[in-house]
């Protein structure tokens, strides 16, 4: 009996070495100690020893429980300390590794340039005024003083969602409601989408920007005119940059003009950008027509004003050299972070 238990120590300890998880730990931990196990069977058979002997073989039997006992505990310790050391080298951290760089947004280059041209007539004391993309005919036409058959009044030109309503051609509707709700001194620019019923192609799209602004005041010229669109063509195409202006006709100013500024690319002297002449078209511009200013309110024996409005998207086109407006509306990110 003697024998058998310090075999079944030798076997058990043995098993122990060679155990490679804590699962295995615990099946020898059953297979020899548990309630079933080879130890447990032997003790059991001690009921069957001489008196002289039981006190021998218990006492030996002890020995055998506590000593795998002891492997299996330190069997266990080592394989929990070798795990920790393992996932603590799988947890280093390399500080010297180069960190993975964040992508910085930034702004679009139509947003760039609208802030810029807000900033310059913020300076000269112009507030932002907003309003509806769907407007009435009234709003975009009537109060603009737009012949009823004006050719930009057709359907094939204008996006129109009932009779009375219609995705606004020009951001006017905008002036018109400032005026109606609003006393003079009016003093506004007012950026924003317009939709104009064009084919897409490499300088018209459906959908464009248009910056317009009003003045309307006591006793405002011509010259206010002048002085304020020369001053803005400086600011942003730089400070030697000339303006002419040049007669030209819309419904809702009298009289009118269209505006070209010196070629900020070479100087006047003549270049692709400019097509040869020196000189590029920016804008369109007047004295608020007398019927539009009575339209809304403003008696035009008191009060005059100018108006004026330009293409976002040409003048952003003509400052960084781009030559086809869709690539402003695409996000073609090979595009956009080019600026
Ligand atoms: C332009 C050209 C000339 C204009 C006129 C008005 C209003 F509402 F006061 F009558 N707003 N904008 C205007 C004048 C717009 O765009 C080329």
């Amino acid at each position: 009996m003697k024998e058998q238990l310090k075999n079944i120590q030798n076997v058990a300890e043995g098993a122990i070495k060679e155990a490679q998880s804590m699962q295995e730990l615990e099946q020898i931990r059953i297979k020899y100690l548990g309630k079933k196990g080879e130890l447990t069977a032997v003790l059991r058979g001690m009921k069957d020893l001489s008196n002289e002997e039981r006190p021998v073989v218990g006492k030996i039997a002890n020995e055998v429980r506590a000593a795998i006992e002891g492997a299996l505990d330190a069997a266990k310790n080592e394989m929990k300390q070798k795990e920790k050391n393992l996932r603590l080298m799988n947890e280093t951290i390399d500080v010297t590794m180069p960190g993975k760089a964040k992508a910085l947004g930034h702004k679009h280059p139509l947003t760039m340039v609208l802030d810029e041209i807000k900033d310059i007539f913020m300076g000269m004391g112009f507030k932002i005024a907003e309003g509806p993309e769907v407007d009435t005919v009234y709003h975009n036409f009537d109060a603009l003083n737009a012949p009823k058959n004006h050719p930009s009044r057709d359907l094939t030109d204008t996006f129109y969602i009932t009779d009375d309503l219609l995705l606004r051609t020009q951001t006017s509707t905008v002036q018109i409601r400032t005026m109606k709700k609003s006393k003079p001194p009016i003093k506004i620019i007012s950026p924003g989408r317009c939709f104009r019923s064009d084919e897409l192609d490499a300088t018209h799209s459906p959908m464009f920007h248009q910056i317009e602004g009003l003045v309307v005041d006591k006793n405002i010229t011509m010259a206010d005119l002048k002085g304020t669109l020369d001053l803005f063509a400086k600011q942003l195409f730089g400070i030697g940059t000339k303006t002419k202006f040049r007669p030209h006709h819309f419904p809702f100013t009298e009289p009118s003009a269209e505006v070209d500024v010196t070629c900020f690319k070479c100087n006047g002297e003549g270049c692709r950008v400019c097509k040869g002449s020196g000189w590029i078209e920016i804008l369109g511009c007047g004295m608020v027509h007398p019927n539009v200013l009575k339209e809304c309110g403003i008696n035009p024996e008191e009060y005059s004003g100018f108006a004026f409005g330009m293409g976002l998207d040409r003048i952003t086109m003509l400052k960084y050299g781009i030559d086809d407006i869709r690539l402003l509306f695409e996000n073609d990110m090979r595009f956009i972070n080019q600026f």
